[in-house]
């Protein structure tokens, strides 16, 4: 393995050339804590096995398990040139500190991920060298060559970067391009981390355990809430032989219960998938699996593949029941189209599961209601709701900017925090939601004979539906001071808690 051989900020005193980490410890978030759904993070994991690959020595610290504490005794160890943290909106607090805490022993540090490149002013302004945008791979090992002989000097000449120049301002690089060929790419890095820690916390909590791989990048769709900030609009996708591959040997290594494919539409290009059944087939693989789809991207044939290979339950984002708000989403699906592949799913013995969005832009409670009758006539088997929150870099998020609020400074606070003047309170969203999930499964337990049950949750979406007349004249930027922060951990949790079928809200 080559290493490069520069002045570092630490001088003779390096270690590897990069420690690549991320912001994310399930620990940390109550509500994490008790679903524990925990996946590592895959882009990461890509960048170690390219880089790898291309002569450097790189080494992840795994933040998921771990306490903040054992960061600073990985940076101690491993003496790094350089340190790359991918960041999510939700992790931009643990990030700034690590980045500080990357500041103090003298060592580069490079920003990489969906949320670093929409806020590159900031994370720049508060110590971050450099931000990467778009795919990692190539530009990473552009830096990891430059930064420790260079510095700073000469950035510009490196595409898909965002850096700050001498005289402070910003400066955007051309962007990178994307790679070409995804299946040339060596597999992501699991061997790195400890992967056996994610099975087992999943057996213990769930009774089976789950390990997500990727078989694409990007989605070329159009929902105005959706960031897209890493893969822009394009869509690559990795060959049908590549694919089977990698199942194969995660279920000869890991013995997984099942897998979860993380692409952002995995059925988009329907011939592929009719392909990879076929070599699922023929390799006799079949494990269950969950993946993410749209009802436009579903037909009888797709659904016979996914069935074929095992699908256990596909996610679609239904989002509302109201056309008008699914076309101010800029979703391009249609409510009957959901009904409809939902059935076909089903009638395959493939589960469905929902996403829920209530609180965006221009919603009435006659909207609401729409939501809750189409989710009564689809019965999806579970259904997650969420209220609408403006992801910097989103079209969603210049929608509403001039409406947009922040009560608390950004480095404090995630684009969860964000308030929407004019919107109905938080408080009334907690109601709406009760409502919702509440009407849904008094009409699921009615038509299954759970007369207790359904009762009981008729009388909850009732107390729901008055709470939101009681607090209807309260506006969302109203409850700043009363409330503090935005979305709590414990607002989530009954949320998404309720949101499951066959529980009571
Ligand atoms: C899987 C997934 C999850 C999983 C697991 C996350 C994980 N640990 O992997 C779960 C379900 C837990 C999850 C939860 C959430 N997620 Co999520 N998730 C995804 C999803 C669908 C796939 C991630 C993935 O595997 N990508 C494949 C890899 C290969 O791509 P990548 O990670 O982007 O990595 C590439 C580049 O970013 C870059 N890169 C990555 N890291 C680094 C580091 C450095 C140093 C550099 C230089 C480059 C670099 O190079 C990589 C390879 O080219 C993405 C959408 C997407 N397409 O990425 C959303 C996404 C990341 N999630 C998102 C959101 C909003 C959430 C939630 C907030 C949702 C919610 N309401 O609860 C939560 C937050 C959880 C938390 N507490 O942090 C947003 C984030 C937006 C933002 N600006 O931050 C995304 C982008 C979806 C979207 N399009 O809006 N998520
Ligand atoms: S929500 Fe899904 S379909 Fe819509 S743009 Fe995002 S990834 Fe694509």
């Amino acid at each position: 393995m080559t290493r490069i051989e520069t002045d570092s900020p630490r001088g003779a005193d390096r270690g590897c050339d990069l420690l690549l980490s991320h912001g994310y410890r399930v620990a940390l978030d109550e509500h994490e804590r008790e679903i524990m759904m925990p996946y590592p993070p895959l882009g990461l994991l890509y960048l170690s096995s390219h880089l790898k690959a291309d002569g450097f020595s790189v080494a992840i610290h795994d933040a998921t398990f771990a306490e903040p504490g054992d960061f600073v005794a990985a940076l101690d160890e491993q003496r790094p040139a350089v340190v790359g943290l991918y960041a999510t909106l939700m992790t931009r607090g643990r990030v700034l500190e690590m980045i500080a805490e990357c500041r103090d022993r003298g060592i580069w540090v490079v920003l990489g991920g969906p949320e670093p490149a929409p806020n590159a002013e900031r994370y720049l302004s508060h110590g971050a060298h450099v931000v990467v945008v778009g795919e990692g791979e190539r530009t990473t090992a552009e830096l990891l060559r430059h930064l420790p002989v260079r510095g700073l000097d000469g950035l510009d000449g490196i595409d898909g970067l965002r850096f700050l120049g001498a005289d402070g301002k910003i400066v955007d690089t051309p962007p990178r391009a994307q790679m070409s060929d995804l299946s040339a790419q060596p597999r992501p890095d699991r061997d790195a981390i400890d992967l056996e820690r994610y099975l087992t916390t999943w057996r213990d909590h769930h009774g089976y355990s789950s390990i997500s791989l990727v078989t694409s990048r990007g989605c070329p769709f159009t929902c105005r809430w959706c960031s897209h900030d890493v893969y822009g609009r394009s869509h690559r996708r990795r060959s049908v032989e590549d694919v089977v591959d990698e199942v194969a040997w995660i279920v000869k290594r890991y013995e997984p219960d099942q897998l979860w494919f993380t692409d952002d539409v995995f059925t988009l290009n329907r011939p592929w998938v009719s392909d990879l059944a076929v070599e699922l087939g023929r390799r006799n693989l079949r494990v269950p699996f969950e993946c993410i789809s749209r009802p436009d991207r579903i037909d009888e044939a797709v659904a016979d593949s996914l069935a074929e290979m095992g699908c256990r339950r596909l996610w679609i984002g239904a989002e509302s029941g109201s056309q008008r708000i699914l076309d101010r989403m800029g979703r391009r699906t249609r409510v009957e189209d959901v009904r409809q592949k939902t059935r076909m799913l089903q009638s395959r013995g493939i589960e469905v599961g929902m996403f829920i969005m209530l609180g965006y832009d221009g919603e009435t409670v006659d909207d609401l209601q729409a939501t809750i009758d189409h989710l009564k006539s689809s019965a999806p088997d579970i259904f997650l709701t969420t209220v609408a929150y403006p992801i910097q870099g989103t079209e969603y998020a210049r929608d509403v900017a001039e409406k947009t609020v922040a009560d608390l400074p950004w480095a404090e606070r995630t684009d969860r925090d964000l308030r929407i003047a004019g919107r109905h309170s938080r408080r009334w969203y907690r109601h709406a939601t009760r409502w919702m999930v509440n009407e849904v499964n008094a009409h699921r337990a009615r038509r299954d004979g759970r007369m207790l049950i359904a009762f009981r949750c008729y009388i909850k979406g009732r107390a729901g539906r008055l709470g939101m007349t009681l607090t209807d004249r309260q506006r969302e930027e109203d409850a700043v001071a009363a409330s503090g922060r935005g979305w709590g951990a414990n607002e989530e949790r009954a949320r998404r808690g309720a949101g499951a079928a066959g529980e009571l809200g």
